[in-house]
């Protein structure tokens, strides 16, 4: 029985990754780091603060900066994120996510948020939809980010809804490792072969192909 759907938030209700990737930049040329579109790619799903040590390691800045000194880096970063994210509005939520609301709500299936963003209330205001949501985890609440399950196990734990009776959706390996790891049916938003190395039970290479009764029909298969 399918009695929850546990969503991420990035890459698969709406695309935040450019606004990430613009205030990263700004953050990275103030420190005269190189930061390349493609090394943005190995930032989704990973928290703030993962994503700054990642940004300086690769700039070779590791050892230049003390916690207190890469907190004030990180909420730099966020200044920045956050005046982007007034761009974001209901028009950006990606095809066929509302409907798949829509249908989950008038078939009594619980909805939860599992996002490693700290924005994530904020982003759902912003597009409307924060009213769809029984629980919206707070990534700071869990011991262990992604790919580690804790957000996906407390989604479950304050929908009280066993894990083995969700659906996670994610577009990360870490998020992808996560769910399956909290063991629930994975749903990857992505390319066949990093879903398939990630673990995905099923692969949609677009948000507009996901449906409640085609997910439902795949769960029970499983
Ligand atoms: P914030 P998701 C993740 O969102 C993003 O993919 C990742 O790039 C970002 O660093 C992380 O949220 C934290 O975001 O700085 O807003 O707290 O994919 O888990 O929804
Ligand atoms: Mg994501």
């Amino acid at each position: 029985m399918v009695k929850a759907v546990i969503f991420d938030l990035d890459g698969v209700i709406t695309d935040t990754a450019e606004l990430h990737y613009q205030a990263w930049k700004d953050l990275a040329d103030s420190i005269s780091i190189f930061f390349a579109r493609e090394f943005n790619e190995q930032l989704k799903g990973i928290s703030r603060m993962d994503s700054l040590n990642k940004i300086l390691i690769q700039g070779g800045l590791a050892d230049q900066y003390n916690e207190q000194e890469k907190i004030a880096l990180a909420e730099k970063k966020n200044k920045e994120y956050i005046k982007l994210l007034v761009e974001l509005t209901p028009e950006h939520i990606y095809s066929g996510i509302k409907e798949l609301l829509d249908d989950l709500k008038e078939n009594g299936v619980k909805i939860g948020l599992a996002s490693a963003s700290l924005n994530g209330p904020a982003i759902l205001e912003h597009l409307k939809i924060t009213e769809y949501f029984d629980t919206i985890v707070n990534p700071n609440s869990v011991k262990q980010g992604k790919p580690a399950p804790d957000i996906f196990l407390r989604a479950a734990k304050d929908l009280d809804v066993a894990p083995s009776d969700c659906i996670g959706i994610e577009d990360s390996e870490a998020g992808i490792c996560s769910i399956k790891r909290a063991n629930m049916f994975a749903v990857g938003v992505g390319t066949v072969e990093v879903m398939k190395q990630a673990g995905a039970d099923l692969i949609i290479n677009d948000t507009k192909n996901l449906n409640w009764s085609d997910l439902l029909d795949e769960y029970k298969t499983k």
